[in-house]
């Protein structure tokens, strides 16, 4: 038989939000009476809006239909592309610098393809997972090495840093990955932040892969939404979307990403071009139906349900933050982000995330989970029904959890 992958085998245990599946089933196993609540993986809960929803009906209708059928269409709908353009560009990247995908996650992952095994990676510490799992799996990244993983320069974002990394520490010619608003710590970059990061980008010949997935949270009208709103991003930055999170279509499946025609490598080779022939290659294209409700999630009608959407769970980080301070426990996120980060310092995060399973029955994620920065933190995810959320809080004060 063939040997193992050696990049599969460096991967520590299992991926995080599986191995929390995994604990929740236990303690369920363990506790049959028990009402777990979930704020743990950022996972929607609530129904898809009428009029988006209606997009995806019609569109699964029509093919049942000849004149609607439609079959592959690799590329993405035009009228998706040049709408996306529009609504979070300013109209100022063509189609061709617009592909549509099924998902950030999944298009992180073939980034991490085109990039390949010889990258420098540097990585927001603490980060979502799959950019550090990803690397690992190219081979970007070797074995684990205590709480990390060797080749990873990991760039600290701590409460004394304001959870934005020290950018001296980024090498020359890395692969950047920067989340904003972020997943774990719910920090928002400012402009100035966003543009000292890309004047180190340009400064140091590094590509920074910016993960936009939550940009519709984004209340504060000062805080970017892209990174394209910084200048010379262009010529250094790709960005990934998503549906997931402003429209619920965590299952539905539909995300973007932005490839500049101005992005060139160190040869002066196009990326643009690289992307689509990757994509081309081992992608056949996002769901015709999910690409027509995307579509009608970005018309008029549909942006006024993204934004009440996520007015919603914004509502319910507020009271999940409100509860945390209440009980003196100090948090960041939560404002411009669906994602609470509540520190317990000096403790373990797996200890805490037990705790708080143990007493009050509710499913968080433990920080460390998300990067050795990590440790002595859990995350508090806003996704969930009011009910669960107020139930959850009142269980909080009940038990009065103390940092
Ligand atoms: N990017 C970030 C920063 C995310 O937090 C998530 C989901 C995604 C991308 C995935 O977007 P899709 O468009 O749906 O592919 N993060 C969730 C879910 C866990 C997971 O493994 O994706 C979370 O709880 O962190």
């Amino acid at each position: 038989m063939i040997p193992r992958n050696r990049c599969v085998q460096n991967l520590k245990a299992g991926y995080l939000f599986p191995e929390i599946a995994r604990r929740r089933r236990e303690f369920a196993a363990s506790h049959p009476e028990a009402r777990i609540i979930s704020l743990g993986v950022g996972n929607t809960t609530e129904p898809i809006l009428p009029h988006t929803n209606n997009a995806l009906v019609e569109a699964a209708r029509a093919l049942g239909t000849a004149a609607g059928y439609s079959g592959y269409a690799d590329e993405g709908l035009l009228s998706l592309r040049e709408r996306i353009s529009d609504v979070f560009y300013a109209g100022r990247f063509g189609p061709d610098e617009i592909f549509i995908s099924d998902g950030a996650k999944c298009d992180i992952g073939r980034l991490q393809l085109l990039f390949g095994a010889r990258t420098n990676i540097a990585v927001q510490d603490p980060s979502y997972p799959v950019y550090v799992d990803g690397s690992v799996l190219t081979g970007a990244a070797g074995s684990g090495n205590g709480a990390g993983y060797q080749g990873i320069t990991y760039l600290p974002c701590t409460r004394e840093n304001g959870y934005f990394p020290d950018l001296s520490r980024v090498p020359p010619g890395s692969l950047i990955y920067f989340c904003s608003p972020n997943n774990p710590t719910g920090a928002t970059a400012t402009r100035e932040q966003l543009g000292a990061l890309v004047g180190a980008a340009l400064d140091k010949g590094c590509l920074i892969v910016f993960d936009g997935a939550y940009c519709e949270y984004i209340r504060n009208p000062l805080l970017p939404k892209s990174i394209f709103e910084l200048d010379g991003a262009a010529a250094c930055a790709v960005e990934v979307n998503s549906f997931s999170k402003s429209a619920g279509f965590t299952g539905v499946r539909l995300g973007w990403t932005v490839v500049p025609k101005a992005l060139r490598y160190a040869g002066g080779e196009s990326v643009n071009d690289d992307w689509a022939r990757l994509t081309a290659t081992v992608f056949n294209g996002a769901s015709n139906i999910a690409q027509a409700g995307g579509l009608g999630a970005l018309d008029a009608e549909g942006r006024k349900e993204t934004r009440a959407l996520t007015d919603f769970y914004l509502g319910n980080a507020g009271i999940i933050r409100g509860a945390l301070q209440s009980l003196g426990i100090s948090c960041a996120g939560g404002d411009n982000s669906p994602y609470i980060w509540a520190c317990f310092p000096g403790r373990d995060s797996w200890e805490v995330f037990e705790e708080v399973l143990e007493t009050c029955q509710i499913i968080t994620t433990p920080g460390s989970g998300f990067g050795p920065a990590g440790q002595s933190f859990i995350r508090f995810s806003a996704f969930g029904h009011r009910a669960c959320v107020e139930e959850a809080c009142a269980r909080l004060r009940r038990t009065g959890i103390k940092p």
